[in-house]
């Protein structure tokens, strides 16, 4: 009978104990959770892809910008930084006539040195342009 009540003894609490540590376990995963969600924050906010408008960039058509074709995931920071002497922008669209001219970003006219940033969140290929210099034509593709 002192065996057996032993053993009781000894399931009861390795019960106990497992349904503690199970609790602790789920705490656990929750604050866990919560890191991943706040490392994923961390995660878009270093994830800043540049593209330069370079130097010249008026003659240069597909090569105004550098580069010209960028490949970004979705969430990722878009930076165009204008490197050259004139004004240019960075306008959503292949060109001036296109109906959906600026529908996602259009910079307006950015002085040399200026910066622009786009936040990409959905998938797909932006073709953009400068609407001062139509030739100059980029293209970014989310994924
Ligand atoms: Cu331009």
């Amino acid at each position: 009978m002192v065996a057996v009540s032993a053993i009781l003894c000894t399931i009861v609490s390795t019960y106990l104990f497992s349904s503690v540590f199970a609790q602790m376990d789920s705490q656990q995963y929750f604050s866990l959770d919560d890191n991943s969600n706040s490392t994923n924050a961390v995660r878009e906010k270093i994830d800043v892809v540049r593209i330069s408008i370079v130097e010249g960039a008026p003659s240069l058509g597909e090569k105004a910008f550098a580069p010209d074709i960028t490949n970004v995931s979705t969430g990722s920071n878009v930076t165009w930084i204008n490197n050259d002497s004139q004004f240019h922008t960075i306008t959503s669209g292949t060109e001036p006539d296109d109906p959906n001219v600026g529908q996602k970003f259009d910079s307006e006219a950015l002085s040399p040195k200026e910066t622009f940033s786009y936040i990409s969140n959905e998938t797909g290929t932006i073709p953009y342009f400068c609407q001062i210099h139509p030739t100059m034509k980029g293209k970014l593709i989310v994924s």
